[in-house]
């Protein structure tokens, strides 16, 4: 009795850094959802929504963390499924922060879906990317791998041009220009960086893949596709979630002086 109940116990690889990465991951991000939900009561109202969402992004990934790294210990394989059902609930929220901190500029909703479908078509075209590449019962690659993971990663990196040029020179970007806020423009800034910076490391990642360009090129393993996207999970989301944070803050502190 007492050996299978030892059997459930999960062993991480001392030298495994993704392991490490899914358990960091998954106590950074709970960590920062309380964080932004209990600074939630010291700002003004208008921004207690955008705390919210900030809060629920890092929850979300974290719940999803708490399963993918016991299915990553105990599988040693890739939790695609669960990655791509995380990032489809919380990307579309990022795109919720950016049009909730341009309302008062004069965001209309129209400008919220759009971002909201172009990341969407982004994740749906990278799952299938991912999740059906050609593949041999030995984990190798197999014939249309590379066709097919750079024909989909090639869809999927339309949506995010979108995102992307949206933050720099687009609507976000135009937006935030008629604010008359120097903290929602410094803020809209900080976040198209993470947008630029941050959300390229998730294309480095999915050429790790076999059939991928850093895989077949310079022999990356797999696994490091989920090295990166643990990084990048908890940079952009926790990152984003402080930026929010930051505007709030500085905006509240203006209406406590008036
Ligand atoms: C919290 C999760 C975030 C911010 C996830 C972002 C994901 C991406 C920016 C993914 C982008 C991809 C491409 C641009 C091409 C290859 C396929 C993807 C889905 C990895």
């Amino acid at each position: 009795m007492f050996n299978t109940l030892l059997l459930d116990v999960m062993v991480i690889p001392k030298d495994d850094p993704v392991a490490f990465t899914f358990f960091t991951g998954y106590m950074a991000m709970l960590a920062a959802s309380v964080f932004f939900f209990f600074e939630r009561s010291t700002v003004d109202d208008k921004w207690k929504t955008s705390l919210l969402v900030s809060g629920l992004i890092t929850g979300i990934a974290s719940v999803h963390y708490y399963y993918m790294r016991d299915y990553y210990v105990s599988t040693g394989t890739n939790p695609t499924a669960l990655r791509y059902i995380d990032w489809t609930l919380t990307v579309p929220l990022m795109c919720v922060e950016f049009y909730l901190l341009l309302k008062p500029a004069g965001a209309k909703a129209s400008f919220m879906w759009k971002l909201i479908f172009a990341s969407v078509v982004m994740l749906v075209a990278g799952y299938i990317g991912e999740a059906f590449v050609p593949m041999n019962s030995d984990g190798t690659a197999a014939a249309g791998a590379s066709t097919h993971s750079f024909m989909w990663g090639a869809i999927s990196t339309v949506g995010y041009i979108y995102v992307l040029y949206s933050a720099w020179f687009g609507e976000a970007k135009q937006l935030a220009a008629s604010s008359n806020s120097s903290a929602v423009q410094s803020g809209i800034q900080a976040l198209a960086w993470f947008v630029l910076a941050g959300w390229a490391i998730y294309p480095i990642g999915y050429m790790c893949m076999p059939g991928g360009w850093l895989n077949t090129g310079l022999g990356w393993q797999p696994s490091s596709v989920d090295l990166f996207y643990n990084i990048a999970d908890a940079v952009n989301k926790i990152g984003f979630g402080l930026v929010v944070y930051t505007i709030a803050k500085a905006e509240s502190a203006k209406t406590a002086v008036a």
